[in-house]
């Protein structure tokens, strides 16, 4: 009965959509356990690409049930038109499982989030302004409103009429903006609740039934390590635990049954949005990285920001989430280079830091200590096996392995499914 996740291991965007999808012959459930429709993971499959941002990645595997666990934050209009999107491509969304306690992302969730990003000025998150941190905020503060309220139109008006006699206060009192409409958020949602119906379920339950009969769950999160409201760079960071306690908590799998912990590793760094980032390069070679990584949001588009690889991060992630097994992902962006500088530990105000610093004001003092490596010149996106790899290539591969106190399982050489090499 193995329950597998696999997560972020940096700042999100590490390729976990196609780590997911290789699973996928495999799998028999794949859960999403927090964020919403921030995320944004990339399949490419063949000469088709598919950007997913809420649907489970399983989707693609006609024989997974993709599962929208109950720690997850929904927009019901945004998962509509995926499926929608994905059925006139001719993939049927009919199997999903959608938590009955997964909480809704409102309107004006989504206002509060635009607006207030506004008003922070310079001191911005930088959000994907989907509305995900005031939806998580309401969740906290205990007013929030489920996928189960759908269920019952009487509560789910009460529910938006409390919600919206305090959040038009807000909204007009304090940020300047129109108020919501009761009638017409209602009516929407109505509409929502109509279509979402039958794939509302108690989501635990059907897991913790799959697990006793053997079937394989894979929990797949979103965003990153580094992005998780408790052990990422707060406040710059997202509001749901991308971390493997949030997997269990975002599903309601407990955590005896996992039986495995992939991190998936970028090869180099990336971060989208505000933040401390040591290793950022702010340069044309960050240009390049950039370039030549096609480092660009998948939700917004936003231009992600670039950065040598970062040891130090990836020890933390191993720590954290007890990674049992690294997916190395996007070697074959660093083809070409002379040499490439790892971050072995920082400096931080004169003092060597071998770990991340407890302050944040440390951490966004900390100045990467950089160890450099040979590079090589070949192109490896054909690469079959470790041996087909240029020596500096394997070189390199070993020495992040060593770094990040995790066996390296697999390596991405390209997008494509079959561009991967096992390691065992
Ligand atoms: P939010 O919207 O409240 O979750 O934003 C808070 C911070 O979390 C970051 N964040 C992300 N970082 C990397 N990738 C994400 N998904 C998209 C992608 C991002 C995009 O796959 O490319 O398209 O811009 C993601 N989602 C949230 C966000 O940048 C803030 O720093
Ligand atoms: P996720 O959010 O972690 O699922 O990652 P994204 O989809 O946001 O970004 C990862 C990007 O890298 C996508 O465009 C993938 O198609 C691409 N990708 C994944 N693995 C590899 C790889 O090994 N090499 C290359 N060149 N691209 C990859
Ligand atoms: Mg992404």
């Amino acid at each position: 009965m193995p329950a597998v996740v696999v997560l972020g291991a940096q700042w999100g965007d590490e390729g976990k959509g196609k780590a997911t999808d290789l699973l996928g012959d495999a799998v028999e459930y794949v859960v999403r356990y927090q964020g919403g429709n921030n995320a944004g993971h990339t399949i490419v499959i063949g000469d088709q690409k598919y950007a997913l941002h809420l649907v489970p990645t399983g989707i693609l595997s006609p024989n997974v049930v993709p599962v929208i666990g109950n720690g997850v934050v929904i927009d019901p209009g945004v998962l509509l038109q995926e499926i929608d999107a994905l059925a006139e491509r001719g993939v049927s969304a009919e199997r999903l499982l959608i938590s009955a306690n997964a909480h809704l992302i409102m309107p004006h969730h989504k206002a509060l989030d635009k607006v207030s990003e506004r008003y922070l000025g310079k001191a911005k998150i930088g959000t994907t302004g989907r509305g995900i941190g005031p939806a998580y905020g309401d969740k906290i503060y205990r007013v929030g409103i489920r996928v189960q309220d759908l269920l019952d139109p009487g509560i789910l008006s009460a529910k938006i009429e409390v919600a919206l006699n305090e959040k038009n206060q807000i909204l007009t009192k304090i940020y300047n903006r129109r108020g919501l409409d009761h009638a017409q958020v209602l009516e929407e949602y109505l509409g929502y609740a109509e279509r979402l119906k039958p794939h509302i379920a108690d989501t635990s339950l059907v897991l913790s039934k799959a697990l006793d009969e053997g079937k394989f769950v894979l929990l797949e999160g979103g965003q990153g390590t580094l992005l998780d409201i408790d052990h990422g760079t707060y406040p710059f960071v997202t509001s749901s635990s991308p971390t493997s306690g949030g997997a269990c908590a975002g599903s309601g799998i407990p955590p005896q049954r996992l039986t495995k912990v992939i991190g998936i590793l970028k090869a180099y760094t990336t971060r989208v949005g505000s933040g401390p980032f040591p290793t950022e390069l702010e340069d044309a070679m960050g240009d390049w990285l950039r370039t030549t990584g096609g480092e660009y949001g998948v939700t917004t588009g936003r231009n992600r920001r670039t950065g040598w690889f970062d040891a130090v991060i990836a020890r933390y992630a191993t720590r954290i989430n007890g990674v049992t097994d690294f997916f190395l992902t996007k070697l074959d962006v660093l083809s070409g280079l002379e040499r490439i500088p790892v971050c072995v530990a920082y400096d931080v105000d004169g003092e060597r830091h071998d770990e991340i610093p407890m302050t944040q004001t440390d951490f966004h003092h900390a100045k990467p200590i950089y160890e450099e490596f040979p590079g090589w010149q070949e192109d490896i996106t054909g690469a079959k096996s470790f041996d087909d790899l240029p020596p500096n290539a394997q070189a390199y591969v070993r020495t992040l392995e060593e770094m990040s106190g995790a066996p390296i399982s697999a390596i991405g050489v390209g997008p494509g499914r079959d561009q991967t090499i096992s390691l065992r």
